[in-house]
């Protein structure tokens, strides 16, 4: 595919108007936002916008009229001001040409061309940020939750020209995950592996990120989130990271975690070995159909019986699923959707799912091909929990909290790839970052091979 193509834009937008074929539709796209004093934020686009524009500039409008089958771009144009101290912008045939609107107008054109198109139509669908500049034109009803709705139903399957954005972002976020595997050593600190990841995103063109990247050893680990990347990194520990970058929106999500000295230990091996089992089965299962609750239930069991082969669960695997003894360990999501947003749209109300699972998860939906979503088990010694009297207590015949002293300080495990799920059969995985033990010690054997070498060359 040629990426310069920005032809499913089209498509899309012509999806969302055979959606709402009696109203007119309009999108604001997202403004910058100031940081501090003269500084803004590194503008991103709304993703809505993005999804159905591919313009990546702020202060633009797209108006569809439906019922005449046009569609309209209404682009900032460069000032004085703005050509001296920022540059130029798209023209109006330059973005004519890119993204295979009917009319290309300035912003300055939005009004008149709202006034003129509105003949005809009862309803403006828009969103609620669009409301104020709307009022001026007169009293038309306007409905910001049919088109929230309409959007989320459209987003949720990926259509091929998407597929090939995200294969784009998860191939140099892949590399570039593979490039830290192979460059951090004991003694670095986090964010060295953090500079590693985002310069090697920056280097294939890739300039922002889906998230804050997360790079998290040793005890770090157990905290979901972590986002300080400050501390030194040890030998004997692992190092988390959770990385992705954009392309054109739509985001990678990729989490490994591999020995900062290069050789996994024996207990490494033993609570690795679970979660990836976890993640892989579960990727298997990942077909139309399945539900997203089941698939974590899945991953869950997988984990319990993992852990209660190392001594540290005990009992019966359902009961220890369905009274929260597992999710001491797992405390989050096996899945969430993947797309424009990290954490994308679910589809629309009517795809909400009841929850057929004793366990509470926070995205319920039956899997549909076209659906790009994470597959992420993990397994954590979080030692808020593990040492809370309350938990102690609660758990005591189900956590074996002797056996769980010598991982306290272990930190956890989490192995995420993003998947693509397929009409029939297994789903595609997007992600080739190794994460079998043994490649992923190959992989920092060759790092560190290849620093040897440059040192005596
Ligand atoms: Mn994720």
């Amino acid at each position: 595919m040629n990426l310069l193509s920005f032809e499913h834009y089209s498509q899309i937008r012509k999806s969302l108007a055979q959606r709402l074929p009696d109203g007119l539709i309009l999108l604001k796209g997202g403004s910058p936002v100031v940081r501090n004093g003269d500084v803004e934020y590194p503008f991103r686009q709304q993703s809505d916008f993005l999804y159905l524009s591919g313009f990546e500039e702020p202060g633009a409008w797209i108006l569809i009229d439906p019922k005449n089958k046009k569609d309209v771009l209404f682009i900032p144009k460069a000032d004085d001001h703005h050509l001296v101290w920022i540059g130029t912008l798209p023209t109006l045939e330059e973005s004519r040409k890119r993204y295979g609107f009917s009319k290309v107008c300035y912003q300055g054109d939005l009004k008149s061309e709202i006034q003129t198109s509105l003949r005809g139509y009862r309803k403006i669908y828009a969103p609620k940020e669009a409301q104020n500049e709307l009022k001026r034109l007169g009293r038309r009803s306007i409905f910001p939750e049919d088109l929230r709705e309409a959007l989320d139903e459209l987003r949720a399957a990926k259509i091929p020209g998407e597929i090939e954005l995200l294969k784009v972002s998860n191939r140099v976020s892949g590399d570039a995950h593979i490039e830290v595997m192979r460059q951090t050593r004991p003694g670095q600190y986090e964010y060295q592996a953090q500079a590693v990841f985002e310069s090697e995103c920056l280097k294939s063109g890739l300039s922002s990120l889906g998230y804050p990247s997360i790079v998290a050893t040793g005890k770090n680990a157990a905290v979901l989130h972590y986002n300080k990347n400050s501390e030194k990194i040890k030998d004997g520990d692992l190092v988390l990271i959770d990385a992705g970058a954009e392309f054109r929106g739509y985001s990678a999500d990729i989490t490994r975690t591999f020995p900062a000295n290069g050789r996994f230990t024996q207990k490494q091996r033993d609570i690795y070995s679970i979660v990836l089992e976890a993640q892989k089965k579960s990727i298997s299962a990942a077909r139309p159909g399945a539900l997203s609750a089941e698939l974590h239930v899945l991953s869950m069991r997988i984990i319990a019986e993992g852990l209660k082969s190392l001594g540290i669960l005990k009992g019966e695997v359902d009961s220890l699923i369905e009274n929260g003894a597992v999710r001491v360990f797992y405390p989050h999501g096996l899945t969430h959707m993947l797309g424009l947003d990290v954490h994308d749209v679910v589809g629309g109300k009517k795809r909400c799912v009841p929850n057929p699972t004793k366990v509470p998860v926070r995205f319920s939906a039956r899997l549909e091909a076209g659906f790009v979503i994470t597959m992420e088990p993990g397994v954590y010694f979080i030692r808020f929990l593990l040492e809370s009297p309350k938990v102690q207590e609660k758990m005591k015949d189900q956590i074996n909290f002797k056996a769980v002293k010598n991982f306290l300080d272990f930190g956890g495990v989490r192995i995420e790839d993003d998947i693509i799920i397929n009409p029939a059969g297994a789903p595609l995985n997007l992600t080739h970052v190794p994460k079998e033990i043994d490649d992923i010690e190959r992989l920092c054997a060759e790092g560190r091979e290849l620093a040897h070498r440059k040192k005596r060359f």
